[in-house]
């Protein structure tokens, strides 16, 4: 039979609009979303049925004197200590595991992508390993306007590194592992269609997954109000196919190769190749004349 409109109670969390669900374990997210917010309602109705009921009961023409004494039974007492201990239940037995499966359990099988994000007052910065799967080192000295985080195309595994902003791109149905971490304030990598979001914490790294089941493009937003241009703070997750996703990493990472590499031996025959400043604890450190190049080209601040 076809409506001429459709019924807005599917579920709760459909009709307050919730954004279309595009990751495996999203249905289990949305599952206890739809429980709670129906376990609320039903809080809401039995509530104020009881406020009518004890207005009425305790009616001032039925109650013409109070009696100062209440309640004398410990009833109420035991049933507060229930529900504490209920609550406690829930929280150790249900969701403590629940949320360790998303941080600590992280996949295995099934070939995952791994990725690092960046956050910055007011975006995201996406890192991906390049064809030879693995992530160059980062280092402070390397930190531009054009490279914000520090990207160290000095050593070679990091040259082929795609760094993109705006846009982040993963293959459907493979899981996703996303190292986060921030530049400056605690921001939050969320997205809503996966059902996921993590805070990015300033000086470490917090790893993250889920598995995309639709293509398409979805929001990144910030989840925590971190300044001025938080609003703002958005990139786009596009979820394509694995052949379309190979594709896309060999060629930003071909491009990507050949412009460090450029800049690199650009670097190298100019003598311009920046030299990491001493380190606390380096047999020069303190040394005012200590960036005269006696340190040599390898002092890369590694990240791994
Ligand atoms: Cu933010």
């Amino acid at each position: 039979m076809n409506l001429p409109f459709t019924l807005p109670l599917a579920t709760i969390i459909e009709w307050m609009g919730i954004p279309e669900l595009a990751s495996e374990h999203g249905a289990m997210i949305d599952h206890m979303l739809n429980a709670v917010h129906y376990f609320m309602l039903f809080l809401f109705v039995g509530w104020t049925a009881f406020f009518f009921y004890v207005i009425w009961r305790f009616r001032q023409k039925k109650n013409p004197k109070a009696k100062y004494h209440g309640i004398r039974s410990h009833f109420s007492t035991h049933l507060e200590i229930g529900v504490v201990i209920v609550e406690v239940m829930l929280l150790i037995g249900f969701a403590f595991p629940l949320w360790a499966s998303r941080v600590h359990d992280f996949p295995t099988g099934g070939n995952p992508v791994v990725l690092r994000a960046t956050g910055w007052q007011f975006g995201w910065t996406f890192q991906y390993p390049g064809q030879d799967m693995k992530f160059g080192p980062r280092s402070e000295t390397m930190v531009e306007p054009a490279n914000n985080i520090g990207l160290d195309w000095r050593d070679e595994t990091a040259r082929d590194d795609v760094v993109v902003s705006r846009t982040m791109v993963v293959p459907v149905n493979r899981p996703v592992i996303i190292q986060l971490t921030s530049l400056d304030v605690i921001h939050n990598f969320a997205m809503p269609n996966m059902r996921i979001a993590q805070d990015a914490i300033p000086g470490s790294e917090i790893p993250m997954w889920f598995t995309p089941t639709k293509t398409g493009a979805y929001d990144v937003v910030c989840g925590q109000l971190c300044g001025s241009g938080h609003y703002a703070m958005q990139a786009v997750l596009e979820v394509v196919t694995a052949e379309e996703y190979e594709e896309w990493v060999k060629m930003n990472s071909d491009t990507a190769l050949k412009t460090n590499t450029a800049t690199y031996e650009k670097a190298v025959e100019e003598g311009t190749l920046p030299v990491d400043k001493p380190k606390k604890g380096d047999k020069n450190y303190g040394d005012d004349h200590s960036d005269e190049g006696q340190h040599g080209g390898d002092h890369e601040e590694s990240t791994h």
